[in-house]
């Protein structure tokens, strides 16, 4: 059973022109019978939610992983953590929005609780929060402080309380975990007023012999719709959907009418591998799919990704450089997203000055380089966008006007240069925004040219730029090399060797992407030898964190450093409980 308020069809009140055909408002289920023909064209009149659209708006949010993680250097807390832990010296949530504000973000989301379950609120559910920490002496509270400051600068807020709670008793026991739930979050959503977004992550690891939560995500949605009833529903909800990956990449093909059904639905499951997809597939719209499926969803794309390689504050890492962050947004925003960038404040309560300092670049980079349209007269009947003067161009920003649905499936740009018109780059779908680089050249207009769309296209936008990536950063600086080890595997073991015994300081595991990633450790001992015969244990989280949402390279730094010739890295689990692992590569790290 879908929702009430997106069970069928609904004839949406904003839109009623486009010949007088009616729109769909986040769904629209197919007749039986439909031809692909009329089921595509029905896809054409699937279109946003007010709250929806409003969201897509925003552009730019922000992410604040905070927490107890922040102070015991992971990235996924197991629930043991003393609260005592949490005591940050300096807390300003001014000076995170503030900065943010300054930064050209709207939006703010917190993680008000993690995986670990400790709660950055008071809240009367459990002991393991903030009331429980030497923090303001036990009467703190982390939301009631930022919604204090983004009512001063005027910034919206989100929050993010991860279903997954690894501190929970209930947890595994279906019904109790849920009322506790349900009232964590009508206290986050009653008492610190108006919440824009609110995050339920997919994440949960808790292995084969682990605690298997059912979760009522339907009771959970209309809680949120009865206490925030403009409020969007991201990851698991259906208003908001996570792109696939942690990188910082939209698809290139970026459909928001989806045939992915959300996961708060009970037929989600059954439905999407009736058809093969999931969230991280390279294809959740095409026509083939639409042929197949039995109804669509408007679901767009919400790109999150991290300013550091972590979601939470470590010391040795440091912010992305602003070339990586420039990619990050034509990635984005310019592929039918928003972005949803995170920074994590410190172990003082602070956004570190070094992030501080990336975000105002971004800033500026993104203003220097998006505010000069060169674009003067837009003619949309021919698709003629005439400039004031010839001008060096490498850029071009379409919109659609998504409130009649998104339809552009590709188009051509060309541009009228000294030798006439010129094609200069192409591209499939458009939804909210398509940016496209392509080499520079003098033009005096540019030219979109629709090759394929579901009906007419609606045009809202074209504009055109001359951009430039900011410079690569020369290699930051680093206490390690980083030394391709010799490796080897057998069965579930991973076996490094150096040509001498050497002071290691940790090693970089980065998994294999093939297979679907199959052989990716999750969990594993480390070991080191001087002969290869006898191992000292190695002490460290012995969990690569999110490995399966972020397969990126995992670096582990030792304590401090371990003479040895040998490391072995024995896995206790992988991601799916194979009995196999398999590695992309694997280094030592050696102090310089
Ligand atoms: C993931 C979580 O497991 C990470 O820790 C992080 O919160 C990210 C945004 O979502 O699934």
């Amino acid at each position: 059973m879908l929702l009430a308020t997106c069970a069928l069809p609904t004839f949406n009140a904003l839109a009623q022109s486009d010949g007088g055909s009616a729109f769909y408002e986040k769904v629209v289920e197919f007749p039986k019978e439909a031809t692909v023909e009329e089921k595509i064209e029905m896809a054409s009149r699937l279109v946003p939610s007010q709250n929806q659209m409003e969201w897509q708006n925003l552009g730019l949010t922000a992410f604040l992983h905070f927490g107890v993680n922040t102070f015991t250097d992971r990235e996924w807390g197991d629930g043991s953590e003393d609260p005592a832990v949490f005591n940050p010296t300096a807390l300003d949530a001014e000076q995170w929005v503030k900065t943010l504000k300054d930064a050209g973000f709207r939006l703010v989301i917190l993680t008000a609780k993690h995986h670990d379950g400790f709660c950055l609120w008071p809240t009367k559910t459990t002991g393991h929060s903030v009331a429980a920490s030497p923090w303001r002496n036990g009467k703190g509270d982390v939301v009631a402080e930022l919604r204090k400051a983004c009512d001063k600068y005027g910034m919206k807020l989100g929050l993010y309380l991860s279903p997954w709670d690894r501190n929970s008793p209930k947890y595994g026991d279906s019904p109790a975990y849920n009322d506790q739930f349900v009232a964590q979050l009508t206290e986050l959503l009653t008492n610190y007023g108006k919440i824009d977004e609110v995050w339920f992550d997919g994440a949960c690891a808790e292995g084969p012999n682990g605690k298997r939560q059912e979760y009522d995500w339907l009771r959970f949605r209309k809680v949120m719709e009865t206490l925030q009833p403009d409020a969007v529903l991201a990851i698991t909800g259906d208003d908001v959907r996570w792109v696939g990956n942690e990188g910082g990449v939209g698809r290139e093909t970026e459909w928001s009418a989806t045939a992915l059904t959300p996961s708060i639905f009970p037929e989600s499951e059954a439905s999407n591998s009736n058809l093969g997809i999931n969230a991280m597939s390279e294809d959740i719209g095409s026509r083939q799919l639409v042929a197949k499926a039995d109804r669509l969803y408007w679901w767009p794309s919400e790109v999150d990704v991290s300013i550091r390689p972590g979601w939470f504050y470590h010391e040795n890492e440091k912010p992305h450089s602003l070339r990586k962050l420039a990619e990050i947004y034509l990635a984005s925003v310019g592929r039918n997203a928003v972005l949803l960038l995170n920074i994590p404040p410190d172990r003082r309560g602070l956004i570190h000055e070094s992030d501080a300092k990336r975000l105002m670049q971004l800033r500026h980079w993104v203003d220097d380089n998006f505010s000069n349209n060169l674009v003067v007269r837009s003619d949309k009947a021919t698709g003629i966008y005439r400039f004031q003067a010839p001008a060096a161009v490498n850029c071009v920003s379409v919109s659609e006007d998504i409130t009649k649905g998104q339809r552009i499936e590709s188009f051509e740009v060309f541009a009228r240069t000294t030798d006439g018109w010129k094609k200069v780059s192409h591209g499939t779908t458009v939804g909210n925004k398509r940016i496209l680089t392509f080499d520079t050249v003098t033009a005096d207009a540019l030219m979109l040219v629709i090759d394929s769309s579901r009906g007419k296209a609606c045009i809202k936008d074209v504009e055109a730029y001359n951009i430039t990536l900011p410079e690569e950063d020369t290699a930051p600086e680093d206490r390690y090399s980083e030394i391709a080890a010799h490796y080897s595997i057998s069965g579930m073991t991973l076996t490094a060797e150096l040509p001498e015994s050497k002071p290691v300081a940790g090693f970089i595991y980065t998994p294999s992407l093939k297979d679907n990633k199959a052989g990716t450790i999750f969990h594993y001992r480390a070991e080191a030898s001087a002969d290869g015969l006898h191992w000292t244990e190695i002490p460290t989280s012995g969990e690569f964190s999110n490995i399966v949402n972020n397969p990126v390279p995992q670096r582990v730094v030792f304590g401090r450093p371990i003479e040895a010739k040998f490391i072995r890295l024995t896995a206790t689990e992988e991601i799916n409980s194979r009995d196999f692992i398999t590695a992309g590569d694997f280094q030592l790290l050696l102090e310089k």
